[in-house]
């Protein structure tokens, strides 16, 4: 089994509610570690970098840029070195802004990294198109090279990323700039909906056959808002019919039975939004599952539990 880096990203700053800083600390405080150890011995908690966590330096279409810009290049060199020895990094959001660096550090590893992009939403916004000026909506942009250089040129290359190379799952909210952008880059994407309609596993299995055959690492990106936010409600942007959590364990183990994911970042809990625990406990659980937890048996006949519908 691989060898594991945990690395913390306390920041909040790609959006303005405080809070997702507070994540790392929860996900351990929730005994992450412990679990992680239980089934692999060799993994290390590189503890959480020192990001800075004042507000102000940016633009109204590209809040805390420099703040973003300057915590995406410790992470993007962190996240090299921990590949260069062979390691998994697992990094710990941290609001959706830190993909920026993860996917810059992994993609220097990788002639062609996949990237799955588990959301409610699809992080594609520039700053022309951003309703917000929240880079947690833009780091997908950013690595497919398009926004502020700050951002795009992280790594000294740019992009990291072609747009064959992403899958979105899960996505259902949408903003209009982003749907197009979509459409012109012909971006796959499976939809909540999808998810529903045609069952998670053939999502996994479509996605996995369509990035193996070009991709020779994959980066998953999991949003806990890709989660249905009746079982995930701890989360700053929350979008009524998503991923349920049945499918998003199966998803997780799915991926993790493929052994082609080769890093990931889990990010936008955050603890203050959370209802006793629940979401920070379901994505300890995700992240177990992802490294090799057995997780109970799921029988056909078990009931998915939806919220919304
Ligand atoms: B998240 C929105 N599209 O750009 C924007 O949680 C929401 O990382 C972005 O997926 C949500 O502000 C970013 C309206
Ligand atoms: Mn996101
Ligand atoms: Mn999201
Ligand atoms: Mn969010």
């Amino acid at each position: 089994m691989k060898s594991v880096s945990v690395i913390g990203m306390p920041m909040w700053l790609g959006q303005t509610r405080y809070g997702t800083n507070l994540g790392p600390e929860a996900l351990r405080r929730a005994g992450m570690m412990n679990r992680l150890q239980a089934l692999n011995p060799d993994i290390i908690d590189l503890g959480d970098l020192t990001l800075s966590q004042t507000t102000g330096q940016g633009t109204p279409s590209l809040k805390n840029l420099k703040q973003v810009a300057a915590a995406n290049v410790k992470l993007s060199e962190k996240v090299a070195a921990v590949i260069a020895e062979g390691r998994f990094p697992l990094v710990l959001g941290g609001d959706h802004s830190i993909a920026v660096g993860s996917i810059a550090g992994a993609a220097k590893h990788y002639s062609r990294m996949g990237v799955i992009w588990f959301d409610a939403h699809a992080d594609i916004n520039t700053p022309e198109t951003t309703p917000s000026g929240n880079i947690h909506g833009m780091p997908l942009a950013v690595s497919l090279g398009l926004g502020h250089p700050a951002l795009t040129r992280i790594g000294g290359y740019q992009p990291k990323i072609q747009p064959e190379q992403v899958v979105f799952i899960g996505v259902r909210d949408i903003d209009p700039g982003e749907q197009d952008l979509i459409r012109e880059k012909q971006i796959k994407v499976f939809t909540a909906e999808d998810v529903a309609r045609r069952g998670i596993e053939q999502v996994i299995e479509e996605t996995l056959a369509y990035l193996s055959r070009q991709c020779d690492g994959i980066h998953l990106s999991f949003d806990m808002d890709g989660i249905d936010p009746c079982q995930a409600p701890g989360v700053g942007t929350p979008v009524d019919n998503g991923v349920s959590l049945e499918d998003s364990r199966k998803a997780i183990r799915l991926l993790a039975a493929s052994n082609r994911i080769t890093s990931c970042d889990i990010v936008e809990v955050n603890p203050l939004f959370d209802k006793e625990q629940t979401t920070v406990l379901v994505a300890v659980e995700l992240i177990a599952l992802l490294f090799g937890e057995a997780g109970a048996d799921i029988s056909p006949g078990d009931k998915t539990v939806w919220c919304n519908r």
